[in-house]
């Protein structure tokens, strides 16, 4: 008997933290006429218990995409580019336009309010994960309500 509890009791001990990563309301800004270049925002949750570490993006309609943080200096608004963005456990990220963001640059196609952009985010522990985010004039916000 003693040794059945001394089992039961050892079982959770053995699993293991995992991140679990899910990605809501993808949108891409329509870009203007002239610029090839545009943003992408999005909030990624991480609903599991270890932190997942994002660290690349990429897009058919784009040459490159990058991470991006807006930062002030001096009064001035600067993107700095991001090599890895740390989404924590039981935690979430938001991607916006004034502070992090994803850069679509060289675009390959003009791309209107409408529109359907598949972008691949690149976790270091989740691996891709595709989202189909909607070309937008304006983008919604999510301050104000939990998910
Ligand atoms: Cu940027």
């Amino acid at each position: 008997m003693k040794r059945l509890l001394i089992f039961f009791i050892t079982i959770p001990l053995l699993v293991f933290a995992n991140p679990k990563i899910v990605i809501k309301h993808p949108w891409v800004q329509e870009p203007p006429p002239g610029p090839s270049t545009t943003m992408a925002g999005m909030v990624i949750k991480n609903e599991g218990d270890e932190e997942d570490i994002l660290i690349g993006a990429k897009s058919d309609v784009a040459k490159k995409v990058e991470l991006h943080k807006t930062v002030f200096e001096n009064g001035i608004a600067k993107m700095v580019h991001q090599k890895e963005i740390i989404i924590p456990p039981k935690g979430k990220v938001e991607f916006k336009h004034h502070g992090y963001h994803i850069m679509l640059i060289g675009l390959k196609k003009k791309l209107k309010e409408g529109d359907k952009v598949k972008i691949t985010l690149i976790f270091k522990k989740s691996g891709e994960i595709t989202v189909e985010a909607p070309v937008v004039k304006k983008p919604m916000m999510h301050h104000h309500h939990k998910m």
